[in-house]
């Protein structure tokens, strides 16, 4: 059995970023549905994710994603965020949502488009000097959706330079962390695709550029703890996106569709010792809480992802590879088991009151009235959306 303190010690260091776009309006593309209390600015939000963190103690730093995000001054947005007890996080990229790239953004057939989106990339490396963010996150919905449309070789020569060129303006502290996905908005081609692709672009641009998993972007029956490991072996992988999803890019909370492929991918994480920040790898949540309310979706998500990373802590490491060694195919089989069948529930309550918090997060989110006094102070204005 792994030492139960060492185990605490590394759930507590672990860091889970909150998505500023969770905590707004969100939905399919049938229907947004308007939640009351939603925030209206950029500043909300980041009330909204320090609740989160006030409540986990485990999730200090919240994604923007700009436009959406988009502030006069960002360097006083990073000064509130600290204010409330948290950190601007990931710097988002959006090169997805202007007429301009229907047919792409720094893959676009037109170089003059190329150059607005690089533009926009530029901006948000402008905005990571001004937060103090690490890591620039680029996924492109470029790609086309008929056979012959455009040429796939072209649209990849367009795409390396774009991101050489952005790769360029990053400061040596800075990270590139180039998202993959198979489909979606486009049907036919995507230009990056897959984990291959973002890999031989992140190959060619140089030690920071990194790979993200999002765990709702892979086909069905994707063995994503084989390209996580992969990807940990390169010394690629950025960090994920974490979500779960029953058929597509669902975005529904991380840990609710496969515990278990969650388990199985921070095994994978904690054998390659990379659980701890100091590790490079950023664990995000990107989900949409379309109907349920969004800060306890929030939170049962941050401990979705912490209940799987102290299962994947407690596999007997010791005993799993003596049965590999001796082939005992069963009994590997079964130390994985026993740590993803454990019930580690109270060894989190445990550790949250340590920590100084209450044991359970969501319960006491509902007593707080927090919710309550967003519904009651945010009245009027724009609720925060994805399409505004
Ligand atoms: C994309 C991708 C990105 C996220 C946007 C909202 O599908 O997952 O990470 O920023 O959605
Ligand atoms: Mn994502």
């Amino acid at each position: 059995m792994p030492d139960l303190t060492a185990v605490k010690t590394a759930l507590r260091a672990q860091r889970i970023e909150t998505p500023s776009w969770a905590f707004g309006n969100t939905g399919t593309r049938f229907k947004v549905f308007t939640q009351p209390g939603v925030p209206r600015t950029a500043s909300e939000k980041i009330d909204d994710a320090a609740q989160v963190h006030r409540f986990t103690g485990v999730a200090p730093s919240v994604a923007v994603h700009i436009p959406w995000d988009k502030v006069d001054d960002y360097a006083a947005l990073s000064s509130y965020a600290k204010e409330q007890g948290v950190a601007i996080g990931t710097v988002n990229a959006n090169v997805f949502q202007d007429d301009d790239y229907r047919l792409g953004s720094v893959a676009n057939p037109d170089p003059a488009i190329r150059r607005k989106a690089v533009a926009h990339l530029f901006e948000c490396i402008d905005i990571m000097d001004a937060t103090g963010s690490a890591d620039l996150k680029l996924w492109f919905a470029d790609g086309t959706n008929y056979p012959g449309q455009d040429s796939i070789r072209a649209r990849q020569d367009r795409l390396a330079d774009a991101l050489a060129e952005v790769y360029a303006r990053l400061a040596a502290d800075q990270r590139m962390l180039l998202e993959y996905k198979l489909f979606e908005p486009s049907f036919y081609t995507t230009d990056v695709p897959d984990w291959g692709t973002s890999l031989l672009h992140c190959v060619a641009l140089g030690p920071q550029a990194a790979v993200v998993v999002d765990t709702g972007h892979h086909a069905p029956g994707t063995n994503i703890e084989f390209i996580v490991a992969l990807l940990l072996r390169a010394g690629r992988l950025g960090g994920f996106d974490f979500n779960s999803r029953f058929y597509a890019d669902d975005d529904l909370m991380v840990g609710a569709a496969d515990p278990f492929q969650l388990f199985r991918i921070l095994h994978e994480v904690v054998l390659a010792g990379a659980i701890g920040p100091e590790a490079g790898v950023a664990f995000m949540l990107d989900q949409c809480h379309n109907i349920e309310p969004k800060i306890p979706a929030q939170i049962r998500s941050v401990m979705n992802v912490q209940e799987a990373t102290a299962k994947a802590l407690l596999v007997d490491q010791p005993a799993l590879e003596a049965a590999q060694r001796s082939g005992d195919v069963l009994g590997a089989n079964a130390v994985l088991m026993d740590a993803y069948n454990t019930d580690v529930r109270p060894l989190l309550a445990g550790l949250r009151e340590d920590m100084g918090l209450d044991p359970d997060p969501v319960a006491a989110y509902h007593r707080s009235g927090y919710a309550e006094k967003i519904v009651a102070d945010r009245v009027g204005g724009t609720p925060a959306s994805w399409d505004s």
